[in-house]
Parts: structure tokens; sequence; C-alpha cells
């Protein structure tokens, strides 16, 4: 059986983790925290990797296509050549141009850390520039690509809520606002899927910092 490796609280792992629940691919998790990953499974020491008979794979984007391949049962990728690539397209606007240029911000926005006033100045022009640029891409008819969950879905569920609430605690306004962002989760968050991802996503973050309050106190 494949193994997920990793832990709740990331989003990279719950991507793999929705698509997965989605497809109805049977799977185990296995908890590795940042620190404690497999060296060999994941060289860069990231979170998501998987096991398979066949050996393990790191990185979310080449994980999701491998399970897209490997179990064809309730596709997230259409079996139009474009239209699939229109899905890609739409994977990579939410990994490059979203979630790791809001990254630049997290370590203020979230865990405690101070940004400089000349990072969060040019983060910021750069993410106006690229959010404008999904939402000429981005459908919400109802989901994410038109009318199909796809990979798009499982990236947006975990990179939207992100961006936003980055954005709105670093410049004081969440820069997805004029997009349908909010109904859209809603809307998402209502699938028992995501419920599960969700649900096991608050238990494991309140596990890290206990772990992370012990660390700094031993
Ligand atoms: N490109 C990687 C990014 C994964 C990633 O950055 N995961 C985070 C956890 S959310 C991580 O492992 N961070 C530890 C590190 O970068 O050393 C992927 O798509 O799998």
């Amino acid at each position: 059986m494949l193994t997920l490796c990793g832990f709740s609280a990331s989003n990279y792992y719950n991507k793999v983790k929705f698509a997965l629940l989605e497809k109805g691919v049977p799977f185990q998790e296995e908890q590795a925290w940042i620190g404690e990953t497999d060296p060999v499974a994941s060289p860069l020491g990231k979170v998501p990797y998987i096991k398979t008979d066949k050996g393990s794979l790191c990185e979310s984007g080449v994980i999701m296509e491998y399970i897209e391949q490997q179990y064809p049962q309730n596709p997230l990728l259409p079996a139009d050549p474009f239209a699939a690539a229109k899905v890609r397209e739409l994977v990579t606007f939410l990994e490059l141009h979203l979630e790791l240029v809001a990254r630049n911000l997290y370590a203020e926005a979230f865990f405690g850390g101070k940004v400089s006033d000349s990072t969060k100045e040019k983060i910021g022009e750069q993410l106006q520039k690229n959010v404008a640029a999904f939402a000429q891409f981005a459908q919400f008819k109802p989901f994410i690509a038109g009318d199909q969950l796809t990979l798009a879905d499982c990236a947006a569920v975990v990179h939207l809520p992100l961006v936003a609430a980055a954005t709105k605690i670093i410049y004081g306004r969440d820069f997805m606002a004029d997009m349908p962002v909010r109904d859209y989760l809603k809307r998402m968050g209502e699938r028992p899927t995501l419920q599960q991802v969700n649900a096991d996503r608050k238990t494991n973050t309140e596990l890290m910092m206990a772990r992370n309050r012990a660390k700094s106190q031993a």
C-alpha cells in the first residue's frame, strides 16, 4: 500500500492527502517531522514524500502526477490534453506564483518572526501582479478549472487560504478579496474529504506547537 510521509500541518502534505482521499486510493500515513525525514526518499528534507512498492518519490507535484497515472479512478485531470494542460497551468500559478512568493511573508504572518520593510514592499508588488494574473485563469465554476474537481483544486484548497491570510495580516488587505475565494473555500469545506484533512491539520498543528514549545524549553 502507498504510504504518505510527512505531517498533517503541512499544506503540501495535505494537497496530496486530499487528492488521495478524493480519488479513493487506499493509503497509510507515516508521521515524519522536519528534521526527521528519510534522507534517501527526500534528500532536501522536505515533506511530503511517498513510499511505494517500486520505491519512494518526493515533490508534491510529481507525486500527484504519479498518483493520477497509477490510479486512474476518479480522475483529477481531464482526458483532453489541452484541458489537462490548462489544469497544470493553474497548479503552476498557485504553487510558483502565489504560494512560493507569499512564503516570504510567513515568518512574520504566522511564526512570530520579522520580515523587512523592503521585502514586504517587493513581495507586495509581485503578489499583486501574480494574483491579478491568476484571477484571469481561475474560473470558480464551481471549481478552479471549471465544472470538474481537478488537481488545481487540490492545490487551491491548501494554498489560497494561506496567501489570503498572509496578505491580510501583512498589508491589512486580503489580495484575494476580489475573487470568490471565500465562497469557494466554504463550498470545498463541505466535502467530507476536506473536512478530514482540515480536522487532522488542526490536531497536528496543536501537536507541532506543543513539540516546539517543549523543544524551546529543553
Ligand atoms: N516543492 C516541495 C515543497 C515542500 C515543502 O516546502 N514542504 C515544507 C513543509 S509545508 C517543508 O518540508 N519544509 C522544510 C524545508 O523546506 O526544509 C513540494 O512541492 O513538495
